[in-house]
């Protein structure tokens, strides 16, 4: 046994490998279960007493020795392995990753407002979700009117006072003059709802930004102003606007606006039809019949409302021809807003 044990110890100290599955070779070959050291245990069984001692510790000290050679050959080859493994470059430039655009219809609404908010409007907001009251019944509407149509409009629900998604946000405009301290001055970004038939020029949901500005002594002069000064801002400092008379329920006297075609300097072209001239938004002087709606006393205040669509401004600045594109968020097409902001 002595011997076995010297031969033994000889061949471990000359052990070598290059993978683990060579240890792993080795391991079963010495302390597996029919291993070699593992059989020397059982022979050990039969050793005189009188050898036991001395047997004894040399065996225990040859397993010891297995395996930590074993230990030792494994930690080799795992080094090994981490030094062959490709070495990571830090100093090389990372993955591009494409960041998002903003989208056409955001860049110009937060246009639209931070231009308002210049002038000293504060921005407002509220609820999609509307009753006939805030939508209908504040602005002037009368009962019979077309817009209220089951054609126009989404109704959620039918009662004394529907509810209903909104088709304007002028409804933000009619919570302000009942909750607000005069004088106010708000601009109303939103999201609204119309129930038609989607083509190149119309579609079902749209944004629109309007303003109110009430306070003592509000004339239509100061309307043309702040459109003028709007225009120009939009569009450039060469804008021109022209003012066309209109009709809406909830203003009197009522405008639609029209700002000169940048594309020709107002000459005509494909772009403004041959007019000179592009449709840029509605406004007028806020019915009185609105402001009492509100608890407004129509004798001390006045008032100027403005309303125009973002995807029609959207569509003038970038000569869009097709309402649809800002609703398909095709990245071809969002992609080329990437350098606009
Ligand atoms: C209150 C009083 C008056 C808001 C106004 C318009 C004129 C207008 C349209 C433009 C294109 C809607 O998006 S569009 O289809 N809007 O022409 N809007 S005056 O007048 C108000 C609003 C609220 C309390």
């Amino acid at each position: 046994m002595k011997q076995r044990i010297e031969e033994l110890l000889q061949e471990i100290q000359e052990l070598k490998a290059q993978k683990l599955q060579d240890i792993e070779e080795y391991r079963i070959r010495l302390l597996g279960k029919k291993g070699a050291i593992t059989k020397l245990f059982e022979d050990f069984r039969e050793v005189l007493p009188e050898q036991k001692r001395e047997l004894g510790q040399k065996l225990n000290s040859l397993k010891n020795m297995a395996a930590s050679k074993l230990e030792e050959l494994k930690e080799k080859v795992e080094d090994a392995v981490q030094q062959n493994a490709p070495k990571f470059d830090f100093t090389k430039p990372g993955d591009k990753f494409d960041l998002g655009t903003r989208h056409p219809i955001s860049i110009t609404r937060e246009e639209i407002l931070s231009i308002f908010s210049k002038f000293g409007y504060a921005v407002a907001e509220g609820p999609e979700i509307e009753d006939d009251w805030h939508v209908f019944g504040a602005l002037n509407f009368p009962p019979e009117h077309p817009a209220r149509d089951m054609q126009d409009t989404f109704f959620i629900s039918q009662s004394d006072n529907p509810v209903l998604l909104r088709t304007h946000t002028s409804s933000v405009q009619v919570r302000a003059m009942e909750r607000m301290p005069l004088p106010i001055r708000i601009v109303c970004p939103g999201r609204v709802f119309r129930n038609e038939a989607i083509s190149a020029r119309a579609h079902c949901i749209f944004h629109q930004v309007e303003g109110l500005y009430i306070d003592k002594n509000v004339s239509f002069a100061d309307l043309k102003q702040a459109v003028l000064l709007f225009a120009k801002e939009m569009f450039g400092e060469q804008t021109k606007i022209r003012m066309r008379p209109s009709y809406f329920p909830f203003t009197e006297p009522s405008a639609e606006v029209d700002v000169s075609c940048n594309i020709c300097g107002g000459k005509g072209c494909n772009i403004c039809k041959g007019t000179g001239w592009l449709e840029i938004m509605g406004c007028g002087m806020v019915d009185p019949n609105v402001l009492e709606a509100s608890g407004i006393d129509p004798k001390v205040y006045s008032g100027f409302a403005f309303g125009m669509g973002v995807e029609r401004i959207a569509m003038l600045k970038w000569q869009v021809k097709d309402l649809r594109l800002y609703f398909e968020n095709d990245v071809r097409f969002l992609r080329e807003f990437e350098t606009v902001i």
